[in-house]
Parts: structure tokens; C-alpha cells; sequence
């Protein structure tokens, strides 16, 4: 009952903020706000079971639960994103551990520092820190190595940048059986997680010590992620395996990153799965057995992005490079809208591959604004998002070639919102406060 009470008070002061004018993912990012505080994984009690092996070169369907059964309410969508999670997990990037047994640090205005123990093995690494201008504290925003971050667009906006070199974490250049990295010294040199998981797990023990410093430098609950090209991939991972990053901005990620891996397959000069697999031990060493044959996935990345629902998500492509594979970024950015749609966050969603300047990793004037106003409304909470989807005619895609599922409306009922639905058919919040 005192849950009850609680939600109930968040409720109304959804309405209260939002007014009746509020659009739908207003109510939903300030529900979530409101109700708790954000937590690395919110369906960390879920239980998944084994799920089996698909074989269907469509996406496969977000919302149908292993059970055969469909999501309904946005309380349902909790526990189908855990299946997913598990799914992506067990198939895909290999497991990414929940919080070691310690994690401390500290944070100053120029570094952070993080030392991890778990079960008698211990791990350091640090990131710089670079802070924009006027008092904080300030939210921050994580970037991946050096490479094609516009670190001057993201101060200017008014966020600290966290520069994070992954290989601290997770080296490149080793084979499979002898990983290295803090990572690695804590799970093992042949754990079976690629870097990408690796590297979503700093980025993880970074926020840890954010959240243990008290925030007096940098704010623990606005942080976002971003990097290009390798990088854009672990950027991606990042943001989909753990909900207190407020904002995910992978660029040019290609394969192993946003592009959906049927479509990659399919994709006239994009990087075929068996190099992102052999390359780098990016993907988890489990991904071995699906690089010929994707249509037996369990999972593709457009419910990788649907993870990320509904919080902030600019996803970024090059279209002018074939090997960076665009028109399967956009695929699964169009498959994964449908995510953030069905829990009425569809704003919070953005892809943008419109543009000019084929360089890899090129600092780009077209995506300077969507990046500020991505950084205002998700880390400072002011303004709008961008809310675009502005995919290259070089690249286009449409989703319905790649679904045979509709996407439902999930109501409020269910246990994290009123306890029935609003009577406008899920646009604003319910209005008996869960009663
Ligand atoms: C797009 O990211 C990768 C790509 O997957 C690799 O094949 C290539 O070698 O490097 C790209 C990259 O990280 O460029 C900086």
C-alpha cells in the first residue's frame, strides 16, 4: 500500500506538470522520473526462461513474450525487455554482470577514477573529465575514444564530456581466449563477453562512482553516452544495458552496432557479421554460431534499441560509405520506434542519416542541433527533442518488408501507473492514480 500511495502522488504530479496539453512521452519520461530513481536495470527480478532459436528473416516481434503471449500494459513491456535483455545476452554481446561487490572512486572537475572488486579480484581505470562553463553541478556525457566525438557541440550545449577509452576496459588486438582489460582481470581472459558488453560494463562503474560522489561535480542521474564508428557500436550496447544513461548517441556504428543483423546479411557492401565477429572480439564469442545464419537469432537489434525505450535515443549513419551499413541502421531504428510508440515515447526517438560529408566519423554541421537539443531536453530537461526521422535517399528503408506484427498501445495498468487506463486510450496518464 505505501507503493500505492506513492505511485499515486507521482501520478498527479504528472498531470499537475503536464497539464492536459502534455503529449504522451512527456508523461511517461516524467512518470519515470518522478516514480524512482533510475536503476542500471529495472527488470532485474524478472524471470526469463530458456527461450529457443527463431528462424524468420522478418524482425522479430518486440512484443511477443517467450510464453507465446503479448505485451499489453507498459508494466508487461518491464519484463519482455529482460527476456530481450537475456536474449541479446546469451546470443549476442555475452552477459554483462550486474554491479561488482565494490565499486569506489573519486570525481573532481578533471578526472574520475574507478576501482572495482569482486571476489577477490580487483580492477582500476580512469576517464578525464572536461567541464563546460557556468556552476554546476552538470550532467555529463560519456565519449567513447577520441574518435569523431564533437566534444566542443556537447560542452557548448552544457555538459561535462567524460572522455572514456574503452581498451582500458576492454583491450583490442587479443584473441578470444586471452581478453584483457579491467574487465577481463575481474570475469576472466576467456569470459565469453565481447568488448562491447566489456565496455558497457565501465561505462557502468563510471556511473556507480557519479552516484556514490553525492553529484557535487557531475550529476549521477543525467548522464549520456556516445563514440563513432567502433565506438558508435559501444555506445549503443551502453545505452541499451543500463537505464540510468538519459541519452544514447551512437554515430556511423555500423555492423555489430545499430544495423539489424537480417538486414546487414542482406545489405549490398556492408561489413558481413562474420568480419564484425572476426575483426575484433567486439560480439560475444556466442555470436560465432549465428554469423552465417541470422534468421535464427532470437533477437535482432531493433529490440536492442527498443531496450532503450523510452529514454533518449539519437541514433546517427553515414550513408555514403556501404561498409558502415545505413540502410540496416535505419531498419532497425525504424523497428525499434515501434517500441518507443507503443509506450508513447515516440519524441524520444531520433535517426539521422541525411547527410552531406562522406567522411567516416566526420564532425558534421547537420547534426550539431539534434545533438544540443538531445542534450537539452534529456540531461538539462529543457526544451524539446529533435523527435526526426531523416533517413538518406541513398539508404532508405521501410519497415513493413522487415515485420509481420502490429505494434499495440500498451496501457498504464498492471502495477507502475494507475490501475486502470487513461480513458483517452493511453495518451495521458490514468486518472485514478492507482487506487
Ligand atoms: C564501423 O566501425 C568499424 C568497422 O566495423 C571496422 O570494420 C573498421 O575497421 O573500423 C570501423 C571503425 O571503428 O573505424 C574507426
Amino acid at each position: 500500500w505505501a507503493a500505492a500511495a506513492f505511485v499515486a502522488v507521482a501520478s498527479l504530479t504528472v498531470t499537475t506538470l503536464g497539464g492536459a496539453q502534455a503529449d504522451t512521452a512527456e508523461s511517461f519520461q516524467s512518470a519515470a522520473v518522478l516514480a524512482d530513481p533510475p536503476v542500471e536495470d529495472e527488470g532485474a527480478d524478472c524471470r526469463v526462461g530458456q527461450g529457443g532459436s527463431a528462424n524468420t528473416s522478418m524482425l522479430p516481434d518486440p512484443f511477443t513474450k517467450m510464453d507465446g503471449t503479448r505485451v499489453a500494459t507498459k508494466e508487461d513491456w518491464r519484463c519482455r525487455r529482460a527476456e530481450i535483455r537475456e536474449l541479446a545476452e546469451r546470443t549476442v554481446y555475452g552477459d554483462k554482470p550486474a554491479k561488482p561487490d565494490s565499486v569506489t572512486g573519486t570525481v573532481t572537475s578533471s578526472r574520475i577514477t574507478v576501482n572495482v572488486s569482486h571476489q577477490g579480484r580487483t580492477a582500476s581505470f580512469s576517464a578525464s573529465v572536461q567541464l563546460p562553463s557556468g556552476s554546476g553541478p552538470h550532467p555529463a556525457v560519456i565519449v567513447y575514444g577520441g574518435f569523431g566525438a564533437d566534444t566542443a557541440t556537447i560542452r557548448n550545449s552544457g555538459a561535462a564530456v567524460i572522455s572514456y577509452d574503452p581498451f582500458a576496459v576492454g583491450q583490442e588486438g587479443t584473441g578470444r581466449n586471452n581478453k584483457s582489460g579491467a574487465f577481463y582481470s575481474i570475469y576472466g581472459a576467456q569470459s565469453g563477453t565481447g568488448l562491447l558488453g566489456a565496455w558497457a560494463w565501465g561505462v557502468s562503474r563510471i556511473i556507480d562512482v557519479l552516484e556514490a560522489s553525492g553529484g557535487s561535480v557531475l550529476k549521477a542521474d543525467a548522464t549520456g553516452v556516445t563514440g563513432c564508428s567502433r565506438y558508435g557500436k559501444g555506445a549503443f550496447v551502453a545505452g541499451a544495458f543500463d537505464q540510468r544513461i538519459a541519452l544514447t548517441m551512437p554515430i556511423e556504428s555500423g555492423s555489430g552496432g545499430v544495423g539489424a543483423f537480417r538486414s546487414i546479411a542482406r545489405e549490398s557492401g556492408a561489413q558481413p557479421l562474420s568480419s564484425a565477429y572476426g575483426e575484433q572480439p567486439w560480439l560475444g564469442d556466442a555470436f560465432g554460431s549465428y554469423t552465417g545464419n541470422p534468421n535464427s537469432l532470437p533477437v535482432d537489434t531493433h529490440e536492442v534499441v527498443g531496450m532503450i525505450a523510452p529514454r533518449g535515443l539519437l541514433i546517427m549513419d553515414n550513408p555514403h560509405v556501404e561498409w558502415l551499413g545505413a540502410q540496416s541502421g535505419a531498419v532497425a531504428a525504424l523497428g525499434g520506434a515501434e517500441v518507443y510508440k507503443a509506450l508513447g515515447a515516440q519524441q524520444n526517438i531520433s535517426y539521422w542519416s541525411d547527410v552531406s560529408d562522406g567522411t567516416h566519423c566526420a564532425n558534421r554541421s547537420e547534426w550539431r542541433g539534434p545533438i544540443q537539443q538531445s542534450i537539452q531536453k534529456f540531461l538539462l530537461n529543457t526544451g524539446s527533442a529533435p523527435g526526426v526521422f531523416r533517413i538518406s535517399a541513398k539508404k532508405s528503408a521501410s519497415l513493413s518488408q522487415w515485420r509481420n506484427w502490429q505494434t499495440p498501445t500498451l496501457t498504464d495498468g498492471g502495477g507502475t501507473g494507475g490501475t486502470t487506463a487513461g480513458t483517452d486510450g493511453g495518451t495521458t496518464a490514468g486518472t485514478d492514480g492507482g487506487t
